[in-house]
């Protein structure tokens, strides 16, 4: 095991994998910016190395800065969390380069991942169902476009190669809206990701958003830890997520995890990773892969009692891992609400400092926050200050400790979306469970104020 980690990242995730650390006596180092000098996870850390000012494009993204600070403090292993440089293949290569570990996948993997078309190539490859759509990246010939999507049908779907997450999509519901739709997807997405290539898909109109959790080591051995449900997003920041996912048939899931769990040996995938699914009408597509830990990580880390983060920093040391998949049981119900610095109706950013922080607690409580009372939410980041995540034996107990856990929360100086999250658990769409990716916005217009 490594003797020291230096931690890549700021935030509640900084100090979640701080303590995963700890537990494994592991010392860590973090970096930070000018403006998380106070931060809670910079005082609690066993070395804490200031990399730059404020701006992520001269800390958190900065590459040699970050490479220099495991050089003097000895680390040997970097850890990127999620966001900033979590799936950049070019830092994963700088940092093995530079000799140390990086707690992740192979720069390559991160690549083909990263390059949508590459990634669904290779999952149809590996016999993981995907949308059906173009064969590869479109053609430049618009008669192709046109053949493609008389053959899909619409509505199609136009996405670049090197987008993701939501970002370069473009919808078409006609012939004559195709071919313009093509070409400005083509020229956004050469300006935005200096990659022009798009492919095209059948437009689902009302999915869920399922994802799988999988884990694989460096000696062949690949668990899946089963699914979460992600759908309760908007503008494609998700805000709720659960697993398991309510009303899916169990043996529909462990089918699809069974794909992935094959698809990352025919890959020979290494380390945490999300295959993302959409879900309609009782059918699975890939859609991408996310070759980092993700946010919601601790829904499947309760219901499964895996420690995902000690489990990256296990497979990056080249331990094998330990469980065999007949030993991995997923017990109960989780549900975590992302707390946010914003208007919980307007969604504008609040930062500013936070007069009273008061977390809840109690059975089935989990909080991972960098939070505290008089921390100063900087206004350079992302606007999530922490997770509030629930375990009950059945999806009912956990939606009543979710109630219990919003209703002690207390958080003053700045706006929160918890009254949004406090409405959304009484929502009767909600507790009955399986809403679609689309339900969140539709609700916002309706309640409207
Ligand atoms: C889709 C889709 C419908 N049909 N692909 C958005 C983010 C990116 N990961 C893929 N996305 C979508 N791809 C086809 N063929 C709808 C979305 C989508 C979405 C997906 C997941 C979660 C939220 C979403 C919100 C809007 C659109």
């Amino acid at each position: 095991m490594f003797k020291k980690i230096l931690i890549a990242n700021r935030g509640e995730i900084a100090l979640r994998i701080q303590r995963a650390c700890r537990e494994m006596d592991v010392k860590s180092v973090v970096v930070y910016s000018e403006a998380d000098r106070d931060a809670k996870y910079v005082k609690l850390a066993d070395e804490a190395v200031c990399i730059g000012p404020a701006a992520s494009a001269q800390s958190y993204l900065n590459m040699p800065a970050i490479i220099a600070t495991a050089e003097v403090t000895d680390a040997e292993a970097i850890h990127p969390g999620y966001g900033f440089l979590s799936e950049n293949a070019d830092f994963a290569e700088r940092v093995e380069r530079s000799g140390f570990v990086f707690i992740g996948p192979t720069p390559d993997a991160i690549r083909i991942m990263g390059d949508k078309v590459s990634a669904k190539q290779a999952m149809i490859k590996a016999g993981v169902p995907c949308v059906p759509g173009s064969e590869g990246a479109l053609p430049e010939d618009p008669k192709e476009a046109i053949r493609a999507a008389r053959a899909i049908g619409y509505p199609v779907i136009i996405k670049a190669a090197g987008g993701g997450g939501g970002r370069g999509m473009r919808v078409v519901h006609t012939e004559a809206a195709l071919i313009s739709a093509v070409q400005m997807t083509r020229a956004e997405a050469g300006a935005a990701f200096g990659n022009p290539a798009v492919y095209m898909e059948k437009f689902l109109e009302n999915p869920r958003h399922i994802e799988i959790q999988v884990l694989a080591d460096t000696h062949k051995n690949v668990l899946w830890l089963g699914e979460r449900d992600c759908s309760m997003q908007r503008r494609h920041q998700k805000i709720i997520e659960e697993a398991p996912a309510p009303g899916i048939a169990r043996r529909a899931i462990e089918k699809i995890g069974e794909r992935c769990v094959a698809a990352c040996k025919r890959i020979g995938y290494r380390g945490a990773g999300t295959f993302e699914f959409l879900y309609e009408n009782g059918e699975f597509f890939f859609i991408e892969m996310n070759t980092r830990v993700q946010v919601e990580h601790p829904v499947t880390e309760w219901v499964t009692g895996i420690d995902i983060v000690q489990q990256q920093i296990r497979i990056a040391a080249g331990e094998k891992l330990t469980l065999a998949q007949r030993n991995v049981q997923c017990r109960g119900h989780a549900i975590e609400c992302r707390i946010n610095a914003e208007d919980p109706y307007k969604f504008t950013p609040s930062p500013g400092r936070v007069t009273m922080w008061h977390p809840p607690g109690g059975p089935g409580v989990r909080v991972d926050s960098h939070a505290y009372t008089n921390y100063f939410v900087p206004s350079n980041y992302d606007s999530m200050i922490g997770k509030i995540i629930v375990h009950g034996d059945t999806r009912d107990q956990a939606l009543a400790r979710m109630r219990t856990a919003l209703s002690e929360t207390v958080v003053e100086g700045i706006l929160t979306n918890i009254p949004l999250h406090r409405e959304l658990m009484v929502d009767a769409k909600f507790i009955e469970g399986g809403t679609s990716i689309h339900y969140l916005e539709g609700w916002l217009d309706q309640h409207k104020r």
